[in-house]
């Protein structure tokens, strides 16, 4: 991890901890109205006298209490902020029942700090590299005319989705299920632009750059340029989007040009995406090399030391599910139907069976699956419980993709960075 990213991370998870405890401690010592409000206008974009004087990583009370009318633009109050600076938040499960993801209820996964200015009428992307044909630039105008304009739902998952039951805990933003949403995309296919610049033989990675800033304002320091091997790039479901559900994208989702790169981690799918390189080699910008979006290439004990020669880039992520209706806390009638109901996902793979269980995995009823709207697409499954008595129940959720792959109920392979946490979701439902 960056030296920009530690502190705000660090800070972030003792923020999680005592959260309560910071909280009163400032109430008491009546310091919390002016770093409210400090922070308060550095989100909404405004100077603050006394916003330099809040530690980085510090979740602005005011954020952490959405009831007190703090919102991301565009963002659904109900998001979780995990983190200011930069901006993360992530979206509860039971937020995410659409079929297809509002924007307003997308997650922001943010490395640095979005581009200041935004004007999408002069907006360029342009396109060049050590295998690239031809150099050439694009405007959004460009690309609306010149390739066909296809909408897919894709699901974006962030890599680290999870992270916060890995143990021992990784460093990074605390995750639970909610970095995860599948709206629908519009844009154009990456390959046919691709085509259009002309792809040399010794190709082997397409890469991204952003316009957003890296946390520590140094000039030239990016702070995440990802990629993707050809063959993935080249795929009919990889965009370059301009548009959620049919509208501009929020400003945090990458407006007004981003990747999606179905399948892999989110980190793939550059925002405020301004330059693709065709390279001649694995890319090696920023977050693709030492740790970053890498696991143990073998399995290893919790807690081991891997060396970073050991490590290898994440591809597809693995099967995946949600229950998104109910939520827990549920209070339920007995004698009465439940319907449990949500989404499942599997990488670059179809999800093949859902299933659920009352009894703590003793027995499992199968689910209704329905198949996905194209393929890159979550696919909505439910399923009615029957409780056999009153009391306390936990209802678990477990896909199986088409190569056999199941999801498992505890934590999955422990690595140094807590990606790829797919262990089944579980929501908590009292019958009385
Ligand atoms: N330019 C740029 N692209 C980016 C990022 C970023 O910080 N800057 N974050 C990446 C990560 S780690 C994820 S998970 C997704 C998150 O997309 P979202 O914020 O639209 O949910 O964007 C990816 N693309
Ligand atoms: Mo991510």
């Amino acid at each position: 991890m960056t030296a920009g990213e530690r502190g705000p991370h660090e800070s972030q998870a003792e923020n999680r901890r005592g959260f309560g405890r910071i909280a009163d401690s400032l109430t008491r010592r009546g310091f919390l109205h002016g770093a409210g409000i400090a922070t308060f206008s550095a989100f909404l974009g405004g100077s603050s006298a006394y916003g330099q004087h809040m530690s980085a990583g510090m979740i602005p009370v005011a954020s952490a209490l959405n009831d007190r009318g703090f919102r991301i633009p565009g963002k659904d109050p109900g998001l979780t902020v995990l983190n200011d600076r930069p901006v993360n938040a992530e979206t509860p499960a039971h937020l995410l029942d659409d079929a297809v993801t509002p924007a307003s209820r997308l997650f922001v996964r943010n490395n640095g700090l979005p581009p200041a200015t935004i004007d999408p009428a002069v907006w360029t992307l342009s396109v060049r590299g050590e295998s690239a044909r031809s150099h050439k630039t694009y405007t959004i105008a460009d690309l609306k005319t010149k390739f066909e304009t296809v909408t897919l739902q894709i699901v974006l998952e962030c890599g680290g989705n999870g992270r916060a039951e890995f143990y021992p805990p990784a460093r990074g933003n605390q995750w639970t299920v909610g970095a995860v949403g599948c709206p629908a995309w519009t844009g154009v296919r990456l390959r046919d632009v691709l085509a259009d610049v002309g792809i040399a033989d010794n190709a082997v990675y397409v890469a991204y750059h952003g316009a957003d800033t890296h946390l520590s304002g140094q000039p030239g320091k990016r702070p995440i340029s990802r990629g993707v091997p050809l063959a993935k790039a080249l795929e009919a479901e990889s965009l370059i989007a301009w548009a959620i559900n049919g509208a501009d994208m929020p400003v945090m989702n990458g407006h007004p040009l981003r990747l999606v790169i179905g399948g892999w981690p989110g980190s793939c799918s550059g925002k405020w995406l301004n330059e693709l390189l065709i390279r001649d080699r694995v890319h090696d910008g920023a977050k693709m090399t030492g740790t970053s979006y890498r696991v143990p290439c073998e399995p290893v004990a919790p807690g081991a030391r891997v060396s970073d020669e050991d490590m290898c880039i994440i591809h597809a992520m693995p099967v995946k599910s949600l229950v998104t209706s109910v939520k827990t806390g549920h209070e339920h009638k007995a004698g009465t139907p439940l319907i449990a109901a949500g989404h499942a996902w599997a990488g670059d793979r179809k999800v093949s069976a859902m299933h659920v269980s009352v009894d703590y995995g003793q027995t499992w009823l199968k689910a209704d699956l329905a198949a996905p709207r194209n393929h890159q697409a979550w696919q909505r499954w439910q399923a009615p419980i029957d409780f056999p008595a009153m009391g306390y129940y936990e209802i678990w959720a477990r896909a199986t993709d088409d190569a056999g792959r199941m999801q498992p109920m505890v934590l999955p392979g422990w690595n140094p960075k807590g990606y790829l946490n797919n262990a089944c979701h579980r929501v908590a439902v009292r019958v009385s």
